[in-house]
């Protein structure tokens, strides 16, 4: 007979464990997003320590809703590289633009990334960073519905190697580190340089380039590395989110060494 004290022991010991396992890493992740995703889906698969943070329920961010709520998202023919990778089928709508339907993505893409061994945790909020010899080290964390509601509840913390900033065009972890410690970011003007206006084009190449460290310790990725670094916004063509997510991987598995 199903006993409910032990189905609830066994919902509590594993997520505390899993918890527990997560407090110190080699890359913390901060948003759940396209680019945040497929970043942690390659550390994990090079056997990384690496957890990722979403204060929504859902994990996949600006993925689900397409472009205005039509829920298909187009790639670009530098993106479908890292669709093949990846194992997802696109149809081709004409020559270089490729078609999927952005609820396959996003699931598949959250599938993969748990499957490679990333560890996610849904309905956890970024609050802070941890600063240790003028280097981010860590995150400070709450339930997302705690920073929602306004409540007076201090978090936990953990450390990391590097955060990667992957909150999309609020760039949250980048904007507080601003803002409560006054840094010098590495961007052109030192400071957070603000997204422009679309040019798909510009845009796709702009996060690409834009996807690196901003302060020992903080990379930006996805939309995000374009509100800090100052690139155009792209719209609803996902190649360069899942470029900028692979770069990011590499660098990073490149800094933790062998
Ligand atoms: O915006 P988002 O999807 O990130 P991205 O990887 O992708 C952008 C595209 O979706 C789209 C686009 C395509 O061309 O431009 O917009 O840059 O996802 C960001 C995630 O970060 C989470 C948020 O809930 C979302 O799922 N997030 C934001 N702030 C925090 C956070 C925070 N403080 N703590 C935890 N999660």
């Amino acid at each position: 007979m199903l006993d409910e004290v032990t189905i609830s022991r066994g919902i509590i010991d594993s997520y505390l464990k899993k918890l527990s396992d997560a407090l110190e890493l080699d890359v913390a992740i901060v948003g759940g997003g396209p680019s945040g995703l497929v970043a942690g889906t390659y550390l994990a698969a090079a056997g990384r320590k690496v957890a990722l943070f979403d204060r929504r329920l859902s994990i996949g961010g600006g993925v689900w809703g397409g472009g205005m709520m039509f829920n298909e998202v187009v790639v670009q023919e530098e993106g479908k590289q890292v669709l093949d990778d990846l194992g997802f089928s696109a149809r081709q709508y004409q020559p270089g633009y490729y078609t999927l339907d952005s609820v396959y993505l996003a699931s598949g893409l959250v599938h993969k990334s748990v499957a490679a061994g990333l560890k996610i945790f849904n309905l956890v909020a970024m609050e802070d960073v941890v600063i240790r010899n003028h280097r981010v080290a860590g995150l400070v964390l709450n339930w997302g519905a705690v920073e929602t509601l306004g409540w007076h509840v201090d978090p936990l913390a953990l450390h990391s190697s590097f955060v990667l900033d992957a909150t999309g065009h609020p760039a949250n972890v980048t904007s507080m580190l601003v803002k409560k410690m006054g840094v010098t970011l590495n961007t052109e003007t030192g400071g957070m340089v603000g997204e422009k206006s679309m040019e798909a084009e510009l845009g796709e190449r702009d996060t690409v380039a834009n996807s690196r460290e901003v302060y020992p310790g903080l990379y930006v990725s996805g939309m995000a590395a374009n509100a800090v670094c100052g690139g155009y916004r792209m719209g609803p063509v996902f190649g360069g989110m899942l470029l900028s997510g692979k770069k990011i991987a590499e660098e990073l598995n490149a800094r933790l060494g062998g």
